[in-house]
């Protein structure tokens, strides 16, 4: 029997520097043209677009929701409310964080799809449909008797069709000026030629989540993709979801090509790695195809550090590939972290020297996150100062620094990103006629002000964690060890096979030795 499907995407409740691309956060649209071609009834709502439906959420037999670190506390509160107005219905969540942390996902949806949902929650569906249990599905975590089970991992998907996007129910587009005064941003479109990532940095969880390894989309649903979100939503900008572009060339190239043939009037932005730099014919198409600018991760500007976070990288390499991408004339967007061992208040001023040094169009600033719930990557679990996920969007410090105080280095990085973006340097754009980056640079500063109002808050908040475990700006690391903020032990059910050799959250007795 088909099943009555909602599919939700819901925006984080903290705001973020890219909370002005008006989109889906997560792929929920693959999800549902899956669902609708497995022969399921299905709405999606994307709260960026046609919006959510609170109230009528509840006569659905199944309802889905994709969740980041970020907008867990409103998927909560979702589900919670729906399952008080009717018990039956059956809370499903996917997406990242849901990948990463099944166990802690389980707490609150009655099955948890990891990695890509296209298969995956049809075997679901279909499982509900006809009653039966999910404990054969792969990719799948539930709850039973008081624990969760992980059963095992899916083999990711290939190629997916172009998405459906009348599924949208009740999607009607809003004028630019809507948009911008209604909405505080404007309609992106996005699209993805490829999935997954085969590098290992230590710091970014995107190998953990789209899966080591590289699988290209196939090009003509690709294209189809974009021309049907062109056309649907009146927007010409768009930005492709792919973890790095440029990781196959061969494919890269074959999809630049698609698109300089199809001819579609659109410019993109899209994630690389430095690698890009030495692909002159691969620069040349993206200029062609109506790429306008690359979003570079840079992330560290000394060696040791990039070396550390294994991002196979150097500061020179970085540097010639900003320059032979400007060559081509493109525009280059630099990202950095910030939270290393090696930082200290300074870095990121010297983010903003090195972007200023080097012409670059805009930077984000990206705080090094390790989840309460999850085994430490780059930092151990015990170096987590603040535990609230809805401040885990990157623009605010949840681990304690070495070298620095976490208010002090969460107030380094807005006023490195607000001074770079600031409106002064809009008269200096101007004079040149780059429109396109003076608007980049004032769409940055008012939301970096959004933000900013934010961390002030968070800032008073980090200096009361922080008040005992510093001595000046010195981490007081044997003091956090024995009373670290978090105190839970990692749970038994955390993830199968994954266990944390690095958990070093104090024993209680080391701390009551200490005490
Ligand atoms: C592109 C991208 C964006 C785009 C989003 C555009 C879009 N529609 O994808 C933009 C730039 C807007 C963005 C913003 C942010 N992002 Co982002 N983003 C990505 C990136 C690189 C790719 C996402 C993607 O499209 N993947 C391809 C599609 C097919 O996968 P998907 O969206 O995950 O969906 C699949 C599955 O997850 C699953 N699924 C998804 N939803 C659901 C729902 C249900 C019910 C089910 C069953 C299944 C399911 O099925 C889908 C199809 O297979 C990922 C890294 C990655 N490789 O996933 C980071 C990533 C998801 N982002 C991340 C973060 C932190 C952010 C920001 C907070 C950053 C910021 N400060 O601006 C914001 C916040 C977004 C928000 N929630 O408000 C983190 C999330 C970490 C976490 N633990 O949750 C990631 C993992 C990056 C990282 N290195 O840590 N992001
Ligand atoms: S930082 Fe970039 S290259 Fe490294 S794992 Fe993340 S997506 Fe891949």
């Amino acid at each position: 029997m088909p099943q009555r499907v909602a599919l939700v995407d819901l925006d984080a409740r903290l705001p973020n520097l890219t909370s002005q691309l008006l989109l889906p956060r997560h792929d929920v649209l693959a999800v549902g043209t899956a669902a609708l071609a497995a022969g399921h009834d299905v709405d999606v709502f994307v709260e960026a677009w046609n919006g959510v439906p609170f109230a009528a959420l509840s006569s659905y037999d199944v309802v889905g929701a994709a969740v980041t670190g970020s907008n867990l506390s409103r998927v909560a509160e979702l589900f919670r409310d729906l399952r008080a107005r009717r018990p039956a219905v059956h809370l499903i969540a996917g997406g990242p964080h849901a990948t990463l942390a099944p166990a802690e996902v389980a707490a609150l949806a009655d099955v948890v799809v990891r990695d890509e949902g296209e298969v995956t929650f049809v075997e679901v569906l279909d499982a509900l449909a006809r009653g039966d249990d999910v404990a054969g599905i792969e990719g799948v975590s539930y709850r039973r008797a008081g624990r969760v089970h992980h059963n095992g991992r899916r083999p990711f998907v290939g190629t997916t069709e172009a998405e459906n996007l009348d599924l949208l129910t009740g999607f009607r587009p809003r004028s630019r000026l809507r948009q911008l005064f209604g909405q505080g941003g404007l309609y992106t479109g996005y699209a993805s030629a490829s999935r997954g990532c085969p590098f290992p940095c230590t710091f970014c969880y995107e190998n953990m989540i789209g899966g080591t390894g590289f699988r290209r989309q196939e090009i003509e649903a690709f294209v189809t993709d974009v021309r049907r979100k062109r056309d649907l939503l009146g927007t010409r900008s768009f930005w492709l979801t792919d973890s790095n572009f440029t990781t196959n060339p061969q494919h890269c190239r074959d999809v630049l090509r698609a698109l300089i043939a199809a001819d579609l009037g659109c410019t993109f932005s899209a994630l690389c790695r430095t690698d890009v730099g030495r692909q002159p014919e691969i620069l040349d198409l993206m200029k062609r195809a109506g790429f306008k600018t690359l979003v570079l991760g840079i992330e560290a500007v000394d060696d040791a550090t990039l070396m550390r976070i294994r991002k196979k990288q150097t500061v020179d390499s970085t540097t010639e590939a900003i320059r032979r991408m400007q060559q081509a004339g493109l525009g280059v967007y630099g990202l950095f972290m910030l939270g290393f061992d090696e930082d200290t208040v300074d870095s990121a001023a010297s983010f903003v020297r090195y972007a200023d040094a080097h012409d670059l169009v805009g930077l984000s600033i990206y705080c090094l996150t390790e989840y309460p719930s999850l085994p430490g990557r780059t930092l151990p679990r015990w170096r987590i100062c603040e535990t609230d996920l809805d401040y885990y969007n990157g623009h605010y410090v949840t681990t304690f620094p070495l070298r620095a105080r976490p208010s002090a280095l969460e107030r380094a990085a807005f006023t490195a990103l607000l001074g770079f973006h600031h409106p002064r340097r809009l008269l200096g754009t101007l004079a040149r006629g780059d429109w396109r980056q003076a608007m980049l640079h004032f769409a940055h500063y008012l939301q970096l002000r959004k933000m900013w109002r934010v961390s002030l808050q968070h800032q008073r908040r980090l200096a009361e964690i922080e008040a005992p475990y510093y001595r000046g700006d010195d981490l007081q690391v044997d003091l956090l060890r024995a009373r670290p903020v978090v105190t839970d032990p990692l749970p038994p059910d955390l993830l199968a096979g994954w266990r944390d050799p690095d958990d070093l959250v104090a024993p209680a007795a080391l701390a009551r030795a200490l005490s």
